[in-house]
């Protein structure tokens, strides 16, 4: 009877069709609340309150620091809608003497169907984009590619660098920071309720 209504799902208590908290019709064909709804639909609703991933670190050190994080999820409201999803996570830049590995990798490890895009803010919300609509490739943010941080020709990032005055070597600096990581479908796609898995990875080629 309520694949005919237009609130679909199941009869609720008092009559009315809908679904229960956490799960939503999305295939609107087939009786049933056939979805669960991930993450919570009140979590991560905007930048401002986005999912912490944590810390993830340019070196395998220190003991206990991880990598890598990760999540999963499907964008969807309380309706079954396509809603963002929005998570943080800080990148740590470990002390460098010679070399720096700093190199922050986001990227969909799972995307079916190529439905789902992410964006990524440095710094802060409202901060600069590094990368947005980025869907199977990767954004990234090396500190350890060949790029100019100077007049001076020739010079590479921080690999090699130094803490002294060499003047043909850029400085280790410090280049841990914050990112904020946009999730949503492509518009005007069919909602389904196939999960993207998103990765985190610093440090790692
Ligand atoms: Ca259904
Ligand atoms: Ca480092
Ligand atoms: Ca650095």
């Amino acid at each position: 009877m309520c694949a005919m209504d237009p609130a679909h799902g199941i009869c609720q208590a008092g009559g009315h069709c809908g679904c229960p908290a956490g799960s939503a019709d999305v295939d609107l064909t087939m009786a049933g609340c056939e979805c669960t709804l991930h993450p919570l639909v009140t979590e991560g609703t905007d930048c401002g309150s986005a999912i912490d991933l944590g810390t993830v670190f340019d070196e395998a050190a220190p003991a206990g620091g991880t990598q890598t994080a990760s999540a999963m999820g499907n964008a969807l409201d309380a309706m079954g809608a396509n809603r963002e999803v929005w998570y943080h996570f800080h990148a740590t830049d470990v002390g460098d003497a010679t070399c720096d590995h700093f190199n922050v990798h986001v990227a969909f490890a799972t995307n079916p169907g190529n439905a789902y895009e992410f964006l990524v803010l440095q710094g802060a919300c409202g901060g600069s984009a590094m990368c947005s609509d980025c869907t199977g490739a990767t954004c990234e943010n090396f500190a350890d590619f060949r790029f100019a941080t100077d007049a001076q020709s020739g010079m590479t990032g921080q690999c090699p660098c130094t803490t002294g005055a060499d003047p043909a070597v850029n400085t280790c600096s410090d280049d841990s920071g914050d990112y904020f990581v946009r999730v949503r479908r492509h518009a005007g796609l069919p909602i389904t309720c196939a999960q993207y898995s998103l990765t985190v990875t610093n440090g790692m080629p």
